[in-house]
């Protein structure tokens, strides 16, 4: 079989893209991470892709006169290597239109919220502020709708409100290292597919996300 190839959008610490560089390694992912791309520089996750031997990039925002313009050259880069699929792992710039109709149905993103609940930021301080009982983090397609797109998968965490945010946040980062390369998985092996803004896994519509047990 040729191998998948993924390329990873980061802007921070990558401890995502570490997931599914060592998803790869252990032959869990079904494919191969073949670039990464910052939009910032100086981040952890570019140390990570050096570490790994996989072509690193940065695209820094701040030095394009518009979105579209930062977006564009960020299309040719992603189109230079023919990827199968595109991660968003911890990226912070909302993708134009355009973009995501150029790569629509390969773009997934990973948000650390029960979606629908807490599109946004700062997700996890709006669950402890209404004191929700689980917490956790989602994968889904990417469309126009920011945070909108059909969601694929979910984990959960039950919240011990005695634990304040970073921690909270560290817990849910732990389960996203399990969650995103196994539904990363399942799309490289062909078992995923966005239509008419619905999740088909396995041929079949799903009326809600999978919810992934926790290891
Ligand atoms: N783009 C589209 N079109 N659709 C989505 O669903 C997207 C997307 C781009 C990123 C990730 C998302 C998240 O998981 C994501 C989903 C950044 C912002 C944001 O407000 C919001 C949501 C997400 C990522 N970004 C600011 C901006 O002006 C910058 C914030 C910063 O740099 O800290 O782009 O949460
Ligand atoms: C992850 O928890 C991800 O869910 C979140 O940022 C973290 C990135 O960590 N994403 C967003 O908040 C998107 N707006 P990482 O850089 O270590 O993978």
């Amino acid at each position: 079989m040729t191998d998948k190839r993924v390329v990873v959008l980061i802007s921070g610490s990558g401890s995502n893209l570490q997931a599914f560089i060592d998803a790869e390694k252990l032959n869990k992912l079904n494919g191969k991470v073949v670039a990464v791309i910052s939009n910032k520089p100086n981040v952890f996750g570019l140390v990570r892709a050096q570490k790994a031997n996989i072509p690193a990039h940065v695209v820094e925002h701040t030095q394009f006169p518009t979105r579209n313009t930062f977006d564009d050259k960020l299309a040719e880069i992603i189109q230079s290597y023919q990827p199968d699929l595109i991660i968003l792992a911890g990226f912070m710039r909302i993708l134009s239109e355009t973009f995501v109709q150029t790569f629509n149905g390969k773009l997934l993103n990973i948000h650390p919220s029960l979606l629908p609940k807490y599109p946004g930021l700062h997700t996890h301080q709006r669950a402890l502020a209404n004191k929700d009982t689980y917490h956790g983090s989602s994968v889904h397609f990417v469309t126009e709708e920011l945070d909108g797109g059909p969601v694929i998968a979910q984990i959960k965490l039950k919240l011990n409100h005695t634990n304040d945010e970073s921690e909270v946040m560290q817990q849910v980062q732990q389960l996203e290292h399990q969650l995103y390369p196994e539904v990363a998985s399942w799309f490289l092996t062909n078992r995923l597919l966005m239509k008419d803004n619905g999740v088909y896994f396995d041929n079949k519509k799903l009326e809600e996300p999978v919810i992934i047990e926790s290891k």
